[in-house]
């Protein structure tokens, strides 16, 4: 029953984006099939035999990668406070000229200390002003207006929000702290505040296209959490019979036929000591032991399969992000079609952009933002994309590492974003990037049923390279 995602779009200017009804509609080479025969648990019937031979459509060498952006190699940081400024400022410089592109602001330095005197007659403009700032502060009144102070680098000021401008309160309530908003207004009479009339977020243009260029099927996933006695070991198989061609659905084989990527965000491993008492959850005690367990289930995967591995918050890489790979002791575990990357990292799988991120921000997205919730997890998505950075705040649930600049910035527009960490699955089309969160085979743990965190493992994403049209495929055993 869950073959097909429906697809929540979060476009409304945009008249090439897919929506809702395309999205059911138009998967040509599948759907005909899928209509007169729906497959309710996709890949419950696993067969070592399948009647009709399996003929995979593209080779190895045939599945291009290049890794565009990973800290991996370049890492400078040793978390001196100068370094701090130097990132900080990195990410102000980046992501206020995104911002400057649509808004025409002056220093802050400008305007502080009353330094600023209004134009006298019209014609040298109107009273209006704007600055570009990180959000460094953000209260609410008593009489429910709302004071947000924005940093650059020359100096900080406050900005007012009044209470009855209700679609103001409504966007200046979900800002972060640390993300770089522009805000327009005109100065108080004494000048020493500022009365918002508009904030702009970077975001993404409108106008994005939905790229056609390529062909095949790339797979998502992420949270594997092998060692945990929650490890889902049965559908995890199933999904490794599925890749090999070995399931009895026609339209299954199919796909893994086409299968040319398969892309994984993080915790491949449940780690160790990565939360109190996490001993007792274990089955594999030894961390290498975990690695050698996953390792083995990437050697029973097809060879011709490009593979991407990420790192998250339960591998054996440190714990600040922007997250360095793997150590080679682990990576040599692996076979050759693995490439290991960094958390995050930017691919171009045959020229598609997939900005890789294992999403350890959620957490912060979810308690900060209205509407952001782990049973939809690209509503936190999206706000990484309006925010254009992966992990806005700093110092609250994500560590951040000072490197010379700033790894965790959404620079170059990707066309797919693949993030993990939440164990709840979901696709999403945002302006033609399509957000996809990959779940997780890990069953629910005692400590997530304590928070209410609802996981819905073995589900598999997949984007059609050539229509970038999505679908979730199902290896759930008892639902
Ligand atoms: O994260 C799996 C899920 O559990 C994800 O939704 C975050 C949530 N989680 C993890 N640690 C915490 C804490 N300390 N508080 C609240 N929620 C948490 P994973 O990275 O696989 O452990
Ligand atoms: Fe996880
Ligand atoms: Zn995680």
């Amino acid at each position: 029953q869950h073959i097909i995602a429906s697809i929540p779009s979060y476009t409304e200017r945009n008249l090439n984006s897919m929506t809702d009804s395309d999205i059911d509609s138009d998967f040509p080479d599948y759907d005909a099939e899928l209509g007169s025969d729906p497959i309710p648990n996709s890949a419950s019937r696993s067969i070592s035999d399948p009647d009709s031979e399996f003929h995979v459509k593209y080779t190895f060498e045939q599945n291009p990668i290049q890794v565009l952006v990973d800290v991996s190699d370049q890492s400078t940081s040793i978390g001196e406070y100068s370094q701090y400024v130097q990132y900080f400022r990195d990410r102000y410089t980046r992501l206020s000229e995104m911002i400057r592109t649509r808004v025409s602001s002056r220093p802050i330095e400008s305007i502080s200390k009353g330094k600023y005197i209004k134009p006298l007659s019209r014609e040298e403009g109107s009273s209006e002003i704007s600055i570009i700032g990180m959000v460094s502060e953000k209260s609410t009144t008593n009489n429910q207006h709302m004071i947000i102070v924005l940093e650059d680098p020359t100096g900080s000021f406050p900005v007012l929000v009044n209470q009855k401008d209700t679609a103001l309160i409504e966007i200046a309530s979900n800002l972060i702290l640390d993300e770089v908003v522009g805000v327009t207004g005109s100065l108080s009479p004494d000048g020493g505040i500022l009365m918002a009339s508009k904030i702009t977020q970077p975001d993404v243009p409108n106008s994005l296209s939905s790229k056609r260029n390529s062909e095949g099927v790339a797979l998502f996933i992420s949270d594997i959490h092998v060692g945990s006695k929650e490890f889902m070991k049965d559908e995890w198989e199933l999904f490794l019979d599925f890749l090999n061609g070995k399931n009895e659905n026609p339209v299954l084989r199919q796909i893994a036929s086409e299968v040319r990527y398969l892309i994984v965000a993080g915790d491949i491993v449940d780690g160790i000591g990565i939360y109190p008492n996490q001993e007792t959850d274990l089955e594999i005690a030894e961390i290498y032991d975990q690695y050698r367990a996953v390792a083995n289930y990437f050697h029973q995967m097809p060879p011709h399969i490009r593979i991407v591995i990420a790192p998250g918050n339960h591998d054996a890489v440190r714990r600040a992000e922007p997250q360095l790979t793997f150590p080679k002791k682990i990576r040599d575990m692996f076979p050759k079609n693995v490439t290991f990357v960094g958390n995050p990292a930017l691919v171009s799988l045959d020229d598609v952009y997939v900005q890789i991120y294992h999403g350890c921000s959620m957490d912060d997205l979810v308690s900060n933002i209205k509407g952001v919730s782990y049973q939809a997890p690209t509503t936190g998505m999206l706000e990484m994309v309006k925010r254009r950075h992966l992990a806005p705040t700093y110092g609250s649930r994500v560590m951040i590492s000072p490197e010379k600049k700033d790894y965790l910035l959404i620079d170059q527009v990707p066309d797919i974003i693949h993030c993990g960490h939440v164990h709840t699955v979901g696709i999403a089309n945002y302006k033609n990037i399509i957000l996809i969160n990959s779940g997780t085979w890990q069953a629910q743990t005692d400590f997530q049923k304590k928070v209410n965190i609802m996981p819905t493992p073995a589900k598999v994403p997949m984007v059609d390279l050539k229509t970038m049209k999505t679908r979730i495929l199902d290896f759930n055993l008892y639902e």
